[in-house]
């Protein structure tokens, strides 16, 4: 087996098992030997964090081996992201992100970016204790196809629907798709405030997502 596939097998697997210094080694040795940064990503990186997607959804996995293999992924990230903006590669569509005003829980919407960055998408992230406001302003600015709302207490998810009320109210509603999530939310919440989209996890946000926008999986 060729050094490169050696590489792109290692990272799968220490991707898996959350292993970040490796990752962040084997991830460096394949800039140095010249591999395509999307060729790591897609035939390696991403099909690893599909993988603890899957694990986690059939129960195997939970949060701590997910968080670390997130994390170890983010190291790997942070190597290529530079690298994949110059080989110019279209992003797949534009996602603003923030965690509700009066909540500052942020690791839920971290892994949901890192797994919509993994699937190709730009994340805009606005931090912690989004006000209503804020969100506005940055729909306008960076007119991106979904924003999602991430709230873990049951008294700031009540702030999903003056959100959305003001995105309605700035005439903003129609050009954009709302997705709301974190640990109290359910589907029935999300239909309640009336947003478009509800997921429990990150690889479901991006499932659901690319289905919404007609982006083939
Ligand atoms: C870590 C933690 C904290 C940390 C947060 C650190 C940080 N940087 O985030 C700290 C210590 C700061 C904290 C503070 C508080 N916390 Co706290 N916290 C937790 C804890 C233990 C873990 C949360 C977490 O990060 N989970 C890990 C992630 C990965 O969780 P996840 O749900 O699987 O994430 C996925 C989904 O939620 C989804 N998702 C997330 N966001 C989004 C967004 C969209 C758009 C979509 C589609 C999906 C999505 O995708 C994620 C990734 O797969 C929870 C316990 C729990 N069971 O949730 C309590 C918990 C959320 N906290 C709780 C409380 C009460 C508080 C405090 C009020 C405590 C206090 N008295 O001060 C404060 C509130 C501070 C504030 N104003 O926000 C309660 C909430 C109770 C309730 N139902 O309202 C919980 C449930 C603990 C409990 N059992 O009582 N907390």
């Amino acid at each position: 087996m060729s050094r490169e596939n050696e590489i792109l097998d290692s990272l799968f697997n220490h991707t898996i098992d959350g292993e970040r210094d490796p990752v962040v080694a084997l991830t460096k040795e394949a800039v140095t030997l010249g591999m395509d940064p999307l060729v790591t990503l897609f035939d390696s990186l991403i099909p690893a964090l599909e993988e603890v997607g899957r694990l986690f959804e059939d129960g195997t996995y939970f949060v701590p081996e997910m968080l670390v293999a997130a994390r170890a992924m983010a190291g790997a990230m942070a190597i290529l992201r530079p690298l994949i903006a110059e080989t110019g590669a279209k992003p797949v569509g534009k996602f603003v992100m923030g965690t509700v005003k009066g909540d500052i829980h942020d690791v839920g919407k971290n892994l949901c970016n890192i797994m919509l960055e993994g699937a190709g998408f730009e994340v805009i992230d606005l931090g912690v204790n989004v006000t209503e406001a804020a969100f506005v302003e940055a729909i306008q600015k960076y007119q991106p196809d979904a924003v999602g709302m991430s709230a873990f207490l049951t008294t700031t998810m009540t702030m999903f629907s003056p959100t959305i009320k003001a995105i309605e109210n700035a005439g903003l509603r129609d050009g954009v798709k709302i997705f709301v999530g974190g640990a109290p939310v359910t589907q029935e919440y999300c239909d309640h405030v009336g947003a478009d989209g509800y997921a429990p996890n990150g690889s479901a946000l991006v499932r659901e997502l690319k289905r919404q926008l007609g982006v083939s999986q």
